[in-house]
């Protein structure tokens, strides 16, 4: 069944209920505001069951395009897993650190690639992330080689409340008109959500 802009709402509107009243005992990422272009990627690349994703500490609406069950998916966070969600069966996985998973995306990407297995890698990250070292060495051996590997950077402005923009002194990414932006899909959002949490301290 398709999931539409609705059904992602309102499952981060669930979790944010939840963890407004203490119920979930680590931390959780809430996102809304790009919902829209989330899944025009996914039904624009046709992301499907032979694909990996990889993503970060904010991979609920990932997790639900890739078809990890609504109800398994809100299991997990509430078992606090929500900053690094992994279902294997349904390739996707998620790590809370920044920089993690770049090379294992690109080490999936060869292995998929050599082995002639089907199947493609998506990693999605934000703008910060994006200006991380490893982003560009992870982008440059992907291009090189010709790798089954897409970076996706999904642009709020912020790093948790840092611009992003102002920190390196440039109103783009490094990426912008350079080569390897064919191997990144680019789009701006606002998050409508603080980058952790829902701003205010909650008590278990
Ligand atoms: C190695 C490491 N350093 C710091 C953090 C804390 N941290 C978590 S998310 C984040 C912001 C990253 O910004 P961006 O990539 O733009 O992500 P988004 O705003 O989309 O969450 C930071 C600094 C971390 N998780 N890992």
């Amino acid at each position: 069944m398709q999931l539409t802009k609705k059904d992602i709402e309102n499952f981060e509107k669930e979790i944010a209920e939840i963890f407004s009243q203490g119920k979930i005992r680590a931390p959780v990422h809430l996102r809304a505001g790009r919902e829209d272009q989330l899944i025009k990627i996914f039904q624009e690349y046709n992301i499907g069951d032979d694909d990996y994703i990889y993503g970060y500490w904010d991979s609920h609406e990932l997790a639900l395009l890739k078809g990890v069950p609504r109800e398994e998916l809100k299991q997990a966070i509430l078992d606090g897993k929500s900053i690094s969600l992994c279902f294997p069966k349904y390739k996707i996985l998620c790590s809370g650190i920044v920089g993690s998973l770049m090379g294992t995306a690109v080490g999936t990407a060869w292995a998929l690639k050599t082995q002639r297995k089907p199947g493609r890698v998506f990693i999605f990250c934000g703008d910060m992330s994006a200006e991380t070292g490893v982003f560009h060495e992870s982008v440059k051996y992907a291009h090189n080689f010709d790798l089954p590997v897409t970076f996706v950077v999904c642009d709020n402005g912020v790093s948790v409340m840092t611009d992003t923009r102002e920190t390196w002194g440039s109103q783009e990414p490094w990426f912008a008109d350079t080569k390897y932006a064919a191997k990144i899909i680019y789009f701006k959002y606002k998050n409508e959500y603080p980058h952790s949490g829902l701003g205010k301290l909650i008590k278990f």
